[in-house]
């Protein structure tokens, strides 16, 4: 099998997801612009999710709701519920539930966030070629997927005005059926499963729609990496396949921070050691060049990465791998007493003790580690500061005693005052 294309690997994430769990509990948000925003005492509150309309009128995420609607003001706001004083995620995650439950009857996935998972489709696509004896595949079981880089654009010296006037749809369709042509009928083509992979998905994205009401977009491609990088492109209720012929023009213009795990420090001192801005760009230098600047492990795996390759594989994984809860205490509102951290600490513990309860309930697992983080007054990262121990008891009492004496040794005060 052709190297790099050896595996189906697809990412499903939901469209504007905590807008449309907003617009199931209240069908009147639905098909509107509208935000869900998070606390209300400053500027109309923050705004963590958005819908599409909204997006038209340039509302976008960490705005302030106030904000937003002087850009839109028909703009509809969706609160987050309040529990103890701080946000209650508690419906976000059962419909998180409810979708992965649905994924799950096609195929074994990985849960990468509340809203997303990958899956390995390769077994599941072979299965499917077996019955396939024409090697062909009908384009109307491929209704909303698109084709990363189809249709091919002309040759430049050719007339393109006619093509550029044509529409989305259909340049979506014609770009899919050229496409189809070129891995049709063509034997033991290993982009031909991304095809079959497709059509696996287009049926998985019903089925989560028809069960939970939720739209969502979807990437198809040979690995984790592309699967995410191609399901942004065509969102929402989009899914797109990102063949491997494809991935030098794409990555000529994309900017290294796009790409998964590049987002953030590493991407930035690539960025700034190499003097590149562009994925593409990264192919010019040697295996031993990148392993020299960034080690081994990780200039072995951009060596292969910026061609499109990564071999992470997809872990079977539903639940989350821990669960916690924090609360942000910015600016004036920084915690100043031992009696405000104590009070804080027991109402983050009694959240805890009711999510691990139900877990284990659900679950069938008990949580042996309890992990605390602080964010001191002046620091930029979310946290600065963190320290474990054993987990004895879901005791919310217990839990919050022993998380204050963890971080009592940050207290510069002394700790026989108030202060
Ligand atoms: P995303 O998948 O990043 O975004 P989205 O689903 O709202 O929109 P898109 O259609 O572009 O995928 O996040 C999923 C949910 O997680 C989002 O609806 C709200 C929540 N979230 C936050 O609360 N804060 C954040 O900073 C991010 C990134 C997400
Ligand atoms: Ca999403
Ligand atoms: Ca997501």
């Amino acid at each position: 099998m052709d190297y790099g294309k050896e595996r189906v690997v697809a990412l499903v994430d939901m469209d504007c997801f905590y807008v449309q769990v907003e617009q199931r509990l209240n069908p009147a948000l639905k098909n509107t612009p509208c935000v869900v925003a998070q606390y209300k005492t400053w500027k109309g509150g923050g705004i963590i999710a958005v819908s599409y309309e909204a997006r038209a009128y340039g509302v976008t995420r960490n705005m302030w709701a106030d904000d937003a609607k002087k850009l839109c003001p028909d703009l509809q706001v969706a609160r987050v519920r309040e529990s103890r004083g701080k946000a209650d995620l508690t419906h976000y995650r059962d419909a998180s539930v409810e979708v992965i439950e649905v994924m799950s009857r096609f195929a074994v996935i990985e849960r990468a966030s509340i809203d997303e998972a990958y899956m390995d489709l390769t077994s599941a696509v072979q299965q499917r070629l077996k019955s396939l004896t024409d090697q062909q595949i009908d384009p109307q079981l491929l209704k909303t997927t698109h084709v990363q880089g189809y249709p091919e654009p002309p040759p430049h010296h050719e007339e393109s005005a006619p093509d550029a006037a044509t529409d989305k749809e259909e340049q979506r369709s014609k770009g899919l059926q050229q496409w189809l042509c070129s891995v049709s009928g063509v034997d033991g083509c290993a982009e031909l499963q991304l095809a079959v992979g497709a059509v696996i998905v287009e049926e998985m994205r019903a089925a989560v729609e028809e069960h939970t009401g939720f739209r969502c977009s979807a990437g198809i491609s040979h690995n984790k990496v592309l699967a995410k990088l191609a399901c942004g492109l065509n969102k929402p209720n989009r899914q797109t396949i990102l063949p491997l012929d494809s991935i030098p023009e794409l990555f000529n213009s994309l900017p290294i921070s796009k790409i998964r795990n590049l987002g953030g420090k590493l991407g930035a001192s690539i960025t700034e050691m190499l003097e590149v801005e562009n994925m593409g760009e990264l192919t010019r230098f040697s295996q031993a060049q990148l392993e020299q600047h960034f080690g081994d492990k990780t200039g072995q795996w951009l060596y292969d990465l910026c061609r499109g390759i990564d071999f992470e594989p997809v872990k079977p994984r539903q639940l989350p791998k821990s669960i916690g809860c924090s609360k942000n205490f910015p600016g004036k509102t920084s915690l100043v007493t031992r009696d405000q951290v104590q009070h804080w600490l027991y109402q983050l513990a009694l959240e805890l003790q009711e999510r691990l309860t139900k877990d284990r309930e659900m679950n069938g697992r008990v949580a042996k580690q309890l992990t605390v983080g602080i964010r001191q007054l002046g620091d930029k990262k979310p946290s600065s500061f963190s320290r474990c121990c054993a987990l004895a008891r879901y005791d919310a009492t217990k839990i919050s005693s022993d998380s204050f004496a963890i971080i009592k040794s940050l207290n510069t005060a002394g700790n026989h005052q108030a202060a």
